[in-house]
């Protein structure tokens, strides 16, 4: 008789939090309902791999919707969850599809209504007793909503402020749901101001990483960092971008079945100015230097890293030279990023120490430079968590002061022309250097996750030198 490995497994991410799963996501949702104190309703992604993209687009193991996937753990299709505070009865539902055993023939095992034994291990893992069909959800949302207090209705949409105005993700699932709703609230004469945005409040919850996530995003750096050494351990091996790419992700997904960060960037010379170059398919010269911006994922949480060197395993003079301003301003960020301060603040600070050190010691020294942008090329840090890129996607918490907890990331880069004459030999090169770390804030300073993944010019010939 043959014995069927997969169960529910597969569908659930319990955060690493194993017998604790239940509580954490629990307190989560209480979190939350304690601060919107009104009815909520949240979506997840209506399918999965493969349904309604196209092929080439299809897989990632991980896909669920970031806010369920906080407040569920749960990896899977077309569910939604119900959030009642005001209810004596049932403050929580969870709704999912049938169990349906002709689907389950082709895409794997599913969780549904209709099968006890799969409903008892969403109960067990997310803490969530009701559980009911998703055909009823529009029924059971008008009877919550009729019995009301605050007439309202809260559910989570990507929303700020661009340029002055207020702005909304409108070509994903979350602002679909959000037109269901609205329509339908609109058919229940609800009152015109009825439908909240969460996000805010949810945003707050999220971002800052519990004990979990943090061992989560540390186990992400390690798997990251041991595919970084291993290709650049076998780096002599590889003539072409591609081949690169094959082998650092090959050793990532080895050892983590939750997916890539995002796919690699892979970029050989001029190709590293280009910064989401996609294409990783050019050959790779030897006096090249060359920029990977790679990343695994562990459970919900990812690594996001950029290391730069190059090709010959030795940096030319000149090579040196950039590359340890580059490191200077990322240091400089290290240094003053904790709770309280802004990623603004951060910005100002390396990009001054970029130009200020390209004036210093490259325009000093004779160098002269074309960059490839105005004074910044990009921000030096972003939000990380559940996505690689989290928080609101204008960035509008830029300006804000980091909190304990927050996962930022912290990536200086350099990309133009540069040419100058050194020891009597002249140097001529387009190059493209960015150098990321992933930091967590705390009030004293910052955690480095990323300390492990070497990145000094010593410590980086000496790894390609044992090549
Ligand atoms: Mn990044």
């Amino acid at each position: 008789m043959k014995i069927i490995k997969k169960t529910y497994s597969g569908i659930f991410r319990d955060g690493g939090a194993g017998s604790f799963s239940k509580r954490r996501y629990r307190e989560r949702r209480n979190k939350l309902m304690k601060k919107e104190k009104s009815l909520m309703a949240i979506t997840g992604v209506p399918y999965g791999p493969g349904g309604k993209t196209v092929w080439s687009y299809a897989h990632s193991p991980t896909y669920q919707e970031p806010t369920i996937m906080y407040l569920t753990g749960i990896n899977q299709s077309n569910v939604i969850l119900l959030l009642d505070p005001e209810s004596k009865i049932s403050k929580e539902i969870l709704f999912v599809g049938r169990k349906d055993r002709i689907m389950e023939f082709w895409e794997g095992v599913r969780f549904g209504v209709g099968d006890k034994a799969s409903l008892k291990e969403v109960q067990l893992i997310t803490g969530i007793n009701d559980v009911r069909d998703i055909g009823e959800f529009k029924d059971v949302l008008k009877d919550r909503f009729s019995k009301n207090k605050n007439k309202s209705l809260g559910t989570f949409w990507y929303e700020g402020i661009k340029r002055g105005k207020k702005v909304s993700i409108t070509t994903d699932h979350n602002y679909d749901f959000k037109k269901k709703l609205a329509g339908w609230l609109r058919d229940w004469k609800a009152p015109k101001d009825a439908l909240k945005n969460i996000m805010s409040n949810h945003l707050e919850l999220r971002l800052p990483l519990d004990q979990y996530d943090l061992k989560n995003a540390k186990k992400a750096q390690e798997i990251t960092g041991e595919g970084f050494k291993a290709m650049l351990k076998n780096f002599h091996k590889f003539k072409n971008e591609c081949q690169v790419q094959g082998f650092l992700e090959g050793k990532m997904l080895m050892n983590s079945p939750y997916g890539l960060s995002y796919p690699s960037i892979v970029a050989s010379g001029a190709n590293a100015t280009i910064l989401h170059y996609m294409k990783n398919d050019d050959p790779i010269c030897k006096n090249e230097m060359m920029l990977i911006d790679f990343g695994v994922r562990w459970m919900t949480m990812h690594a996001d890293i950029t290391r730069t060197f190059p090709v010959s395993g030795v940096f030319n003079p000149m090579q040196k030279i950039l590359y340890e301003i580059v490191l200077k301003g990322q240091r400089q960020v290290e240094k003053k990023a904790r709770s309280g301060v802004t990623i603004e603040e951060l910005n100002d600070l390396c990009w001054n120490s970029i130009n200020d050190g390209l004036a210093k010691k490259f325009s000093a020294l004779g160098g002269k430079y074309k960059l490839r942008y105005k004074e910044r090329p990009h921000g030096v840090s972003h939000l990380m968590g559940e996505q690689e890129h989290d928080g609101d996607p204008f960035r509008n918490y830029a300006s804000k002061p980091m909190k304990d907890g927050w996962m930022i990331s912290n990536e200086p880069g350099l990309y133009g022309e540069f040419k100058i004459r050194l020891d009597g030999k002249m140097y001529d090169e387009t190059i493209g250097i960015r150098i990321e770390d992933n930091l967590v804030m705390t009030k004293k300073g910052c955690l480095n996750l990323s300390n492990i993944i070497p990145k000094s010019v010593g410590a980086i010939e000496k790894l390609m030198a044992d090549s």
